[in-house]
């Protein structure tokens, strides 16, 4: 280790153990309307933001302008051929608040077709990194190079009155999700189909076409995808993805530079890219424990071994939701009905069966139920798609759409630029002993003598 590295782990280290004491004997410490706990873990539960799109309750899941996930299958329209929700429905309802007719779909879905044309030199910034380079990096690069064509700059450049941010940034949302389906299929394509590309189906809808594009043309493909991109859309405003688009936007940032943060955020294992974690973790148990069918006492096993070594359980736990995630549920019930055979659901299944018990039986983590990322993955090898390293751009074209609608609010609304206060371990060890000073100190008497 060179010495500055050295230095910092001497200070870092034992920093680290007496800030754990800290949170240990003073946690619960009001600092303002929040807790010291609550200030170094990530602001859990604290009231800071608003987000019109959607509101997540920790026991019945993710709501959708009030709509849950099983209504809005019932409610949004579909296509003849398949029973899922068309995505193209689910932006309407979260930029309107109003259920769309078909007719509003179909108009979505055309804005979008005749703007989905990407430009060029997008395509050459992607081509310019290693073909190894993660999908993610691929992804927001990507966005980022699409930047140049963005509307709120020459706006902004031009003199907008600030009333007016909303337009063009309308403007620069609609095209960007117009864009993603064939940024993401060519990085797919350029990863791991030699580079052959494969030219968008006007006639088809979003998800279609997407699925067309990466090389998957059947039938229920096209409607797990659509399900798929309806699902991962929206988790109110908090979550990183989200957060950070909204935070990055609340300077002005463009829609591509905003969004662009927010994929970054969605890149991280805790976050998005669990999705692919999820099948690497089971990929590495089948191996380990031989390639047949895994009993529940074999998966039991690796559970606690996987804890064991520090590491996490990917698809389990969650930081708002303290129930089986809904779009847990409503992939289950998609595979049940198209692939209740298939070998890698059912270990998803399996290990729903016993993950709960083990990971509640630890003591400390708060929500031992699948998040939507334990099933996704399983789904998309039943289709082929088996290269998991891309199962984080899937997801992170879906939230395009909540956390993009929230975007043009933010922008309608004139929410201010994002600025919370931040304290030092010294201010707050100060703080505590004020408040431990002022509570222990003895009655002074005040009586004149
Ligand atoms: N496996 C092992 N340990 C877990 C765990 C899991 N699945 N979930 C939580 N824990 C641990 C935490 O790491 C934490 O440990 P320390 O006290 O040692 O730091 C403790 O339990 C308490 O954590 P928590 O309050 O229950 O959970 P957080 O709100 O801090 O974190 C989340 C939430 C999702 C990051 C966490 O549950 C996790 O790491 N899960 C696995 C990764 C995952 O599936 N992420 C996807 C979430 C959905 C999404 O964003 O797409």
């Amino acid at each position: 280790m060179g010495y500055i590295k050295e230095k910092f782990a001497a200070k870092a280290l034992p920093m680290a153990a007496d800030i754990k004491d800290l949170l240990k004997n003073h946690g619960d410490t009001q600092l303002g309307s929040y807790n010291i706990s609550q200030a170094y873990g990530g602001m859990k539960s604290m009231m800071a933001l608003v987000t019109e799109t959607s509101l997540l309750d920790p026991n019945e899941g993710i709501r959708f302008r009030g709509y849950t996930i099983p209504e809005l299958r019932e409610k949004l329209p579909n296509l003849e051929s398949c029973n899922e929700p068309l995505p193209e429905g689910l932006f309407y309802l979260l930029l309107l608040d109003e259920i769309p007719t078909f007719k509003d779909v179909q108009h979505v879905a055309n804005v979008w077709a005749r703007r989905a044309i990407v430009p060029l030199h997008v395509f050459k910034a992607i081509d310019r990194l290693p073909r190894d380079t993660h999908p993610m990096t691929q992804f927001s690069i990507g966005i980022m190079a699409m930047q140049t064509e963005s509307h709120f700059v020459k706006a902004y450049r031009e003199g907008i009155n600030k009333k007016e941010y909303w337009d063009p940034m309308y403007e620069d949302v609609m095209t960007l999700i117009a864009r993603l389906p064939r940024v993401a299929a060519y990085i797919y394509r350029r990863s791991y189909k030699k580079g052959k590309h494969i030219e968008p189906n006007p006639d088809l809808d979003w998800s279609a076409n997407f699925a067309h594009m990466l090389g998957y043309d059947q039938p229920d493909f096209y409607s797990y995808l659509r399900l798929f991109l309806t699902i991962h859309a929206d988790h109110e405003g908090g979550n990183v993805s989200a957060h950070a688009t909204h935070l990055v936007g609340s300077a002005l940032s463009d829609a591509y530079l905003s969004f662009a943060s927010g994929m970054n955020g969605l890149a991280g294992p805790l976050h998005g890219l669990a999705n692919q974690e999820v099948i690497r973790w089971i990929l590495e148990m089948k191996k380990k424990l031989g390639n047949g069918g895994l009993s529940k006492e074999e998966i039991e096993g690796y559970i606690r071994q996987t804890l064991s070594e520090g590491k996490v359980v990917p698809g389990y736990g969650h930081a708002v939701l303290r129930k089986t995630d809904p779009r847990f549920i409503a992939q289950m019930e998609f595979a049940k009905k198209h692939c209740p055979d298939d070998e890698l659901v059912n270990i998803v299944w399996n290990v729903y069966e016993v993950a709960p018990t083990i990971l509640g039986e630890t003591g400390k983590i708060k929500n031992p139920w699948p998040n939507v990322d334990a099933h996704s993955g399983s789904l998309l090898v039943h289709y082929g798609l088996v290269e998991y390293d891309f199962y984080t751009v899937l997801f992170g074209v879906s939230r395009a759409l909540g956390v993009l609608a929230s975007l043009v609010w933010d922008r309608a609304l004139g929410q201010g630029i994002e600025r919370p206060k931040s304290v030092t371990t010294g201010w707050i060890k100060e703080f505590i002993a004020k408040n431990t000073a002022k509570t222990e100190a003895p009655a002074i008497s005040t009586t004149a003598e």
